[in-house]
């Protein structure tokens, strides 16, 4: 088709060309006007065709997509459809509009675009539902990555991601690698052009979906720049699925054009404005009075060792910053937990190393995705070991996980609760769940809720609200533990010592004094611990089984695996 045989509207467009001598400028711009408009207009960056638009004014607005698109390709806002505007709509990508709505075409300060929608909660649940048909990433790594890419968007805002297994739930978010028609309005094209592509937050079941283009190379950590980068992708990806939309912003994830790898999924951080944009849908991460979150966002596993040689590692934590996850007393030892680590002390109080072990070396079955144990507790009755992440809970025989996660309904909390504490009473043998400042009681023998709960935790005199955890030591006392301080409750008391709170550090963890609260340093009391190993020990007896094959079982594991990885431990 020819300049001269185009409808009117096409001449409009024509300005938009840069000067060229006429025939050549003559040749190329009945396509490129056509393909122009058309580009602009299927990626949203025109409102669909209005013959009774004045012509003026939808030069301008013509002129202003142009910009637009150009801003979102990162290429020099000119406003003409230049050589490089052209060859970048000539490319095949994406059919999800960029602009989303006419807001888009606004003027804003601001880079990053919102769909309007977001989640109205703050735990979400994903699952692959296909993996890639053919791929050098394994299964496990693919899920990996994918869990990594969530807990970029957790860390921003507070968000929790959880994967489950849809025979038991249906995920908010499933995941699918597809090729060409897959049962939505946007095919893919295979190799190349569009790579990915996402539904914002909404009710159809089809909100949040993500899903890629099962005939990209997929890849992570490739030495040599071929394939796709999944975690890339899936960030930019599951940024759409939480409610963002394109941005033009020069280091945001939610630019429209793959723009490579981005490095370690375990230390890249979003740009300034994907946080903006995030945090204007769902707030900040949520602050302690001393400015600390209150709860570390579900950070994903480790990597696994193949087939990534330079896999990452996670940062080990300082244990004398206190904030664990979780504490708690199983079978003598008092194990802490922070993130997808643990430090244990021996009965005697002492540590078994400083360096902390890893929790899914030890935790034999625990799910990949669960990198948080908000509660751990010892089960009275039969010596099973507990440990609370979301909404759910896992049952561990010794070190084996023994069945499937459960929600914690089963234990009397109301649906979608999520746990800060839970231990096991020797004076009454039930077993407590605590939640912000309400408390629930579980009735062990009878396996029931016991009426009347919840309770207000300030029947437990002086003890801190939104504990981090609290146990039972071996001498029977209970300890509240928050940030870096600890409250005794005696034997059988619901009221606190009335010197607590006291530092963590020195008396549990070996630490100076000083970097553990306010409190002025003092000598190490006599452990709590030391020696007495009365109440916990019954847990084995219970259970029918001695404490020291469990003992044992840690040590090659702690001593061996840490080794490895740390060149040593104590
Ligand atoms: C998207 O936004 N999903 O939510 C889609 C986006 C995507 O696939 N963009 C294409 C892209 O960058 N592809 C790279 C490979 C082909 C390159 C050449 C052709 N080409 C997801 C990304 C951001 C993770 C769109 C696209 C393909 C493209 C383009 C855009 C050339 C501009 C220029
Ligand atoms: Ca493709
Ligand atoms: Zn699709
Ligand atoms: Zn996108």
């Amino acid at each position: 088709m020819r300049l001269r045989e185009l409808p009117p509207r096409f001449w409009l467009l024509a300005l938009l060309l840069p000067p060229l001598p006429p025939p050549a400028r003559a040749e190329t711009s009945a396509q490129d006007v056509s393909l122009g408009v058309d580009w602009l207009t299927r990626y949203g960056y025109l409102p669909p065709p209005d013959p009774v638009q004045a012509q003026l004014q939808s030069l301008e607005k013509l002129r202003d997509a142009v910009k637009v698109m150009q801003r979102f390709a990162g290429l020099p806002e000119t406003g003409l459809m230049d050589r490089q505007t052209l060859a970048t709509m000539r490319k095949p990508r994406c059919s999800l509009p960029d602009v989303l709505g006419a807001a888009g075409l606004v003027r804003r300060r601001r880079r990053y675009a919102l769909s309007g929608s977001v989640w109205p909660k703050r735990t979400l649940t994903w699952r692959v539902r296909s993996f890639p048909r053919s791929s050098r990433l394994s299964q496990e790594t693919v899920r990996t990555l994918l869990s990594y890419a969530l807990a970029v968007w957790g860390a921003e805002s507070g968000l929790t991601f959880h994967e489950v297994d849809a025979r038991h739930q249906e995920p908010d978010i499933h995941i699918d690698f597809a090729r060409a028609y897959h049962q939505d309005s946007y095919p893919f094209d295979g190799l190349g052009g569009t790579l990915a592509h996402a539904f914002f937050p909404g009710e159809h079941p089809i909100s949040g979906d993500t899903h890629f283009d099962d005939e990209e190379t997929w890849t992570f950590g490739s030495k040599d720049g071929e394939g796709t980068d999944l975690f890339a992708v899936a960030v930019h990806e599951f940024g759409h699925a939480l409610g963002l939309g394109h941005s033009s912003a020069p280091n945001s994830i939610m630019r429209p054009f793959y723009q490579g790898p981005v490095g370690d999924p375990d230390k890249y951080r979003l740009s300034q404005d994907d946080i903006e944009g995030l945090q204007q849908l769902y707030g900040k991460v949520p602050q302690t009075p001393q400015g600390t979150p209150t709860r570390r966002p579900l950070a994903p596993p480790p990597l696994p060792p193949t087939p990534l040689p330079d896999s990452p590692t996670w940062p080990i934590p300082d244990r004398c910053e206190g904030h664990f996850d979780a504490i708690a007393n199983i079978r003598g030892e008092t194990f802490f937990f922070k993130g997808p680590w643990f430090w244990r002390l021996q009965p005697s109080g002492q540590l078994v190393s400083p360096r902390p072990a890893r929790l899914h070396r030890f935790w034999e079955g625990l799910p990949a995705q669960v990198t948080v144990v908000q509660a751990a507790y010892a089960r009275h009755r039969d010596g099973r070991i507990l440990l609370f992440s979301g909404p759910q809970f896992w049952e561990f025989r010794d070190r084996q996980l023994d069945g499937p996660a459960r929600p914690l309904t089963e234990l009397g909390l109301p649906p979608g609760l999520e746990v800060d504490a839970v231990f096991s009473w020797p004076a009454n043998g039930k077993t407590y769940l605590v939640r912000g400042r309400s408390y629930w009681r579980f009735d062990e023998e009878a396996r029931r809720a016991d009426p009347g709960y919840p309770r207000d935790l300030s029947l437990w005199e002086g003890a801190p609200l939104a504990p981090d955890d609290v146990t039972v030591s071996n001498a029977g006392d209970t300890y509240f533990f928050k940030g870096t301080q600890y409250w005794r409750f005696p034997k059988g008391s619901v009221k606190t010592e009335p010197d607590s709170p006291q530092p963590m550090g020195p008396e549990w963890l070996d630490c100076p004094a000083s970097t553990s609260g306010p409190h002025a340093p003092k000598p190490p009391k006599a452990t709590p611990r030391s020696g007495a190993c009365d109440c916990q020990c019954e847990l084995n007896q219970a259970a029918g089984r001695p404490p020291t094959p469990f003992l044992l079982s840690l040590l090659p594991l702690l001593a061996g695996g840490l080794a490895s990885r740390c060149g040593g431990s104590s």
